[in-house]
């Protein structure tokens, strides 16, 4: 049985009070760069995966959502719709409904329906997407307190300024933990967790599972190449940034399982040697030397259950799809 929310169509409605979106992001540009540029000095390289999220690298990244070997968005929605109101009814309705990574609320708003949150908070790093969405929204359920906060949440969670104070559900699909190291996540769940101090509070997860070593590749290591090219678009974006001269192309996109480690890794390997004017300096990649650009980690139920209860969450829940490709959690 599905909650009712009052819904309210106001078509051509775009405006949406500034005073309703709390900037949290602090300027760390030149940080960020020297981070950056020390990262490409190093032996190994590394580029941060946020450099993969420009507009193409967005574009790109939802193209990859779509692809047949990514299964890890549809499995997720698959077991959205499936167990929708067992979910729901684990963590209640008339919530404060917090959606980390929030992007255009789409994941969110099909829960309206089942959860009636009295108030949204849609968080995300970027306005591009989410200040259009809230204004839909605004205008769509006009009995819901919508209202955005703009924050890199990567560098820690703080949104005690932020929640109204009362039972509060945490929503983060996507397996978007997985792309912390498991010390970075289980940081992350323990400030989620401080932040539910309010009876009926919880975390709704989607975190991805350890699978067989061909499809885990082949989701990252597609055929069409979108894949391919939205690790290389991490480079042009580099370009941006600091001036250097990639040329993404002399650059093969490589995938790999990392087993021991049970996370997929992502480089970029140099085709041939590659001279690169870094802030001022040359730094030479070798033929096949790598810049490792992404780490996705992947979950035992159990064990992702096990770090929820080590964060502080109770009652800790698990719906799995029938194959076991992927697992929506929700502790309170
Ligand atoms: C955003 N994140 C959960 C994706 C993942 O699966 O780790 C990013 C991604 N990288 C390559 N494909 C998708």
């Amino acid at each position: 049985m599905s909650v009712n929310v009052t819904r309210r169509e106001r078509p051509g409605e775009t405006g949406f009070a500034a005073e309703r979106i709390s900037e949290r992001r602090i300027d760390n540009g030149a940080a960020e760069r020297r981070a950056l540029v020390a990262g490409l000095r190093s032996a190994p390289a590394s580029i941060a995966p946020k450099y993969f999220y420009d507009a193409r690298g967005v574009q790109l990244f939802d193209a990859i959502c779509e692809l047949p070997e990514y299964y890890p968005t549809r499995t997720e929605a698959a077991i959205f719709a499936r167990y929708r109101e067992e979910i729901a009814a684990a963590a209640g309705s008339d919530r404060e409904f917090v959606d980390l990574g929030a992007g255009d609320c789409a994941k969110a708003v099909q829960w309206f329906p089942f959860v009636a949150p009295w108030r949204y908070v849609g968080v995300d790093i970027a306005p591009d997407a989410l200040v259009p969405a809230l204004a839909r929204l605004a205008s769509t359920y006009p009995a819901i307190d919508v209202c955005g906060v703009l924050t890199d949440f990567t560098h820690g969670l703080d949104l005690s300024r932020d929640l109204a104070g009362d039972a509060t559900t945490f929503f983060y699909p996507g397996s978007s933990i997985g792309n912390f190291t498991p010390m970075e996540a289980a940081r992350f769940l323990h400030a989620i967790r401080r932040h539910c101090r309010h009876d009926g509070s919880g975390l709704l997860i989607g975190v991805d599972t350890k699978k067989d070593r061909a499809r885990l590749e082949a989701a990252y290591d597609d055929a069409a190449g979108v894949t391919a090219a939205f690790n290389r678009n991490a480079l042009a974006h580099v370009n941006r940034v600091l001036g250097t001269c990639f040329a993404p192309d002399a650059f093969a996109h490589v995938a790999f399982y990392n087993e021991r480690d049970s996370r997929i890794e992502m480089h970029l390997e140099a085709r041939t040697a590659q001279t690169i004017v870094v802030d001022g300096i040359a730094r030479t990649f070798a033929a096949g030397e790598r810049i490792h650009t992404e780490s996705s980690y992947k979950y035992a139920p159990e064990e992702f259950s096990a770090m929820l209860e080590r964060a502080g969450f109770a009652h800790v829940q698990c719906w799995q799809d029938d194959a076991g490709d992927f697992a929506v959690y929700y502790g309170a």
